[in-house]
């Protein structure tokens, strides 16, 4: 059995929760906190068999988009100098970045 932690956007938890719940894949979702952005996104855990991995992973890549977001650098106006260093700066974002682990071992009661 491996562990799917899988970090995403908020915009594309939703879809990605229910087709995992579709496929019968069971899914755990945690409100996380990046710490770049220091914005809102979506942390989900995956217990998954090695032969649904492959189909878990797939689900990430096709409901997943990367997108943008611009942060304006934090430096104090009168720190600055130049004044073009304070324009907004484009950060990329995801689709999602995923860890895989090993589970040693597993059990419900
Ligand atoms: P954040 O830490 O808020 O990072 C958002 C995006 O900002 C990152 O997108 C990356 O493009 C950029 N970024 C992050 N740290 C940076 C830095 N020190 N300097 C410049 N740019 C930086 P993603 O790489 O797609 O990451 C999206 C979110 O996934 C992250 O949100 C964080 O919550 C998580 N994450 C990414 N890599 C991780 C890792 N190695 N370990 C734990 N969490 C990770």
């Amino acid at each position: 059995m491996k562990l799917m932690v899988v970090i995403v956007q908020d915009a594309d938890a939703a879809a990605l929760v229910k087709e995992f719940t579709q496929k019968r894949l069971t899914v755990t979702k945690l409100a996380s906190t990046g710490g770049f952005l220091r914005e809102g996104n979506t942390t989900l855990l995956l217990g998954v068999s090695e032969t649904d991995l492959e189909t878990a992973k797939q689900i990430v890549q096709d409901k997943c988009r990367s997108r943008t977001r611009f942060i304006t650098p934090g430096v104090p106006v009168a720190e600055q100098p130049e004044p073009f260093l304070a324009q907004p700066v484009e950060v990329p974002v995801g689709g999602a970045v995923a860890f895989i682990l090993n589970v040693e071992e597993f059990f419900k009661v």
